[in-house]
């Protein structure tokens, strides 16, 4: 399967919350690889994720980063592709550092972003998704039928138990 999703963020610590889109990409059967590239303290290795996404097939990049966060925005400085921007929540501000990092772009290099923490790596997972799925009909299928399935586990009683 062609890695067309690139999950990147700015450290190890970043995973556990980055894994949120890795998980809803699995269970949509859509190929991603994840990569640590950290605008601080690996801008090289930023740059030349950039400079290559395209090329390498990549269509759309999630970045997730927390505190000063510039990895989204730098990210979308090097590559016209997508970007959708994760804010990872920090113990210091909640992630609002994040959020404000990443939502507040410049005119003319955009980053979809997302809520800060667990539910917004998960949202970017289906929004790449939903990005994919305009031109893949089957991904189109399998995002519907989730969706579906998510309304229908959602019960109508609160006092169903
Ligand atoms: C950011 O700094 C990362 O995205 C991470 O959320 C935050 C803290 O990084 P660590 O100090 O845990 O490596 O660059």
């Amino acid at each position: 399967m062609t890695v067309k999703v690139g999950i990147i963020m700015g450290s190890q610590s970043d995973w556990p919350t980055m894994k949120e889109t890795a998980d809803i990409l699995d269970t949509l059967g859509v190929a991603y690889e994840a990569r640590i590239v950290s605008a601080h303290r690996t801008p090289d290795r930023l740059w030349e994720y950039g400079k290559t996404a395209i090329a390498r097939g990549l269509e759309v990049i999630v970045a997730g980063a927390g505190g000063a966060a510039h990895l989204p925005g730098m990210i979308a400085s090097k590559t016209r592709l997508p970007v959708i921007g994760v804010p990872v929540q920090t113990r210091a501000l909640s992630g609002l550092d994040s959020l404000y990092s990443i939502v507040q772009m410049p005119r003319g290099f955009p980053v979809a972003t997302m809520a800060i923490g667990a539910a917004g790596a998960a949202n970017a997972g289906l929004m790449a998704a939903g990005i994919l799925a305009l031109n893949d009909p089957d991904l189109a299928r399998r995002l519907d039928d989730w969706r579906t399935a998510l309304s229908t586990a959602i019960p109508e009683d609160p006092r169903h138990d």
